[in-house]
């Protein structure tokens, strides 16, 4: 059995080559083809002055689970060679991620600018918690906007795209322009897209965040956070934002990640060739008030989503089915989509953001931020799309007839 470590995929492959191959080669010692679940909290330093030179940072080496992990450690560097990132940090949730992004760079008397709407957690961290701590947070409607608010404290300009639930195409290089020109760093959740269609860090991203917990993992058995960055900023987030805030990504979660991120290229696909032609199909039927899917060609960003996404849209559909009972009336005759938050997984899912996902934002907000009593969130699965399409349209009918 060689000993010899086998060369890790090159960051000159291709983006499906390194989506099977990238942070993990087969194992030096027992030849395993898989990277092994390394169950263990604590690493033998063996020598107090080996253990010595590891905390002083003198030494590379795993020392305990909550700063590094071989498993973890695998899954970092695939989503730092799929965002073309130096490197990348897991967390334990999306959240886990966001807030350690905000205990990291930010300090009493900053400023935050953000495009909403965003995912109604993140949201709720930066209206809800950041306050208190005497950070200063805006809500920018659109880039002109953005321009008005951003000053010399802005420190953070948090960005999605396309938005949770709205599915606004933010234009990311014109906002890291603004951002930058003040001196901030542009943090942009890619949950939505993922580095399959959209590569945040190429268009001026600082930091790339995830709730990995969706499509990287794609099968709806995990929950996960990830960001992904530049050396310096990685490594200042892994001191502060990991190991002294404890928003860990355990052994086991990673091991499903490393699954389900091989495949992140063919789920893609599917997921966003059955939300197109969903979207085609459903667009016109008399109970759709109004669609938002970036494919279509008279949604507003649509020539941006086609430059930004890589020429796909992505795989959720938002429907304005007019009120909040035909909105629920349809959910409520879906077979095929599961009714359940969360979204990216193989399985369609559905939801009502208004009273589920982005319910504590309050009525005003929702308002403005578009999220209105009828909408609805489709996450398309990778079904048929025949079937798909057929079950959305059983359940418009049924949802034009109250019970
Ligand atoms: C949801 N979203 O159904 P976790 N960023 C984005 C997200 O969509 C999410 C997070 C961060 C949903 C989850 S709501 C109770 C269920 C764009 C999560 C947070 O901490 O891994 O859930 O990620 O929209």
């Amino acid at each position: 059995m060689s000993k010899q470590p086998e060369q890790a995929v090159s960051t000159g492959a291709a983006f499906a080559t390194r989506a099977v191959h990238a942070g993990h080669a087969p194992d030096p010692q027992t030849g395993a083809h898989v990277q092994p679940i390394y169950a263990t909290s604590t690493f033998s330093y063996g020598t107090a002055e080996r253990g010595a030179r590891l905390f002083a940072g003198e030494e590379s080496g795993y020392f305990y689970s909550r700063l590094s992990n071989p498993t973890v450690r695998a899954f970092e560097e695939k989503v730092a060679s799929l965002e073309g990132a130096a490197d990348a940090v897991a967390f334990g949730s999306g959240m886990g991620a966001a807030s350690a992004i905000a205990l990291t760079f930010l300090k009493s008397g900053d400023e935050v600018a953000f495009m909403g709407p965003l995912y109604g957690g993140t949201e709720g961290l930066l209206r809800g918690i950041l306050g208190r701590f005497g950070v200063t947070v805006h809500d920018a409607a659109d880039l002109n906007d953005l321009k008005r608010v951003v000053n010399e404290k802005t420190r953070l300009v948090w960005l999605e795209s396309p938005t949770n639930p709205t599915l606004r195409v933010v234009d990311l290089n014109a906002a890291a322009d603004i951002a930058h020109a003040v001196g901030a760093l542009v943090v942009v959740d890619n949950t939505f897209s993922t580095p399959y269609l959209t590569r945040p860090l190429e268009l001026g991203a600082d930091l790339v965040m995830h709730s990995a917990t969706k499509y990287l993992s794609g099968h709806g058995d995990v929950i996960a956070g990830v960001v992904a960055a530049n050396a310096d900023l990685s490594a200042e987030l892994r001191l502060h934002g990991l190991r002294h805030v404890g928003s860990v990504l355990g052994p086991f979660e990673a091991h499903l990640l490393l699954r389900g991120m091989k495949t992140l290229p063919l789920r893609m696909e599917a997921h966003c060739a059955g939300a197109h032609a969903l979207a085609e199909v459903v667009k016109d039927h008399p109970a759709v008030q109004a669609i938002h899917y970036p494919g279509l060609p008279q949604h507003p960003g649509h020539d941006l989503a086609a430059r930004q996404m890589n020429g796909k849209f992505g795989g959720l559909v938002s429907l304005d089915l007019g009120t909040q009972e035909a909105a629920w009336r349809f959910l409520n005759a879906l077979k095929l989509f599961t009714q359940a938050v969360s979204l990216g997984d193989v399985e369609s899912l559905s939801s009502h953001p208004a009273s589920t996902t982005h319910q504590l934002l309050g009525e005003e907000t929702l308002a403005r931020q578009g999220v209105t009593p009828g909408l609805v969130r489709l996450s398309v699965g990778i079904e048929d799309a025949a079937d798909l399409i057929g079950d959305v349209r059983q359940a418009l009918e049924a949802g034009g007839r109250p019970h």
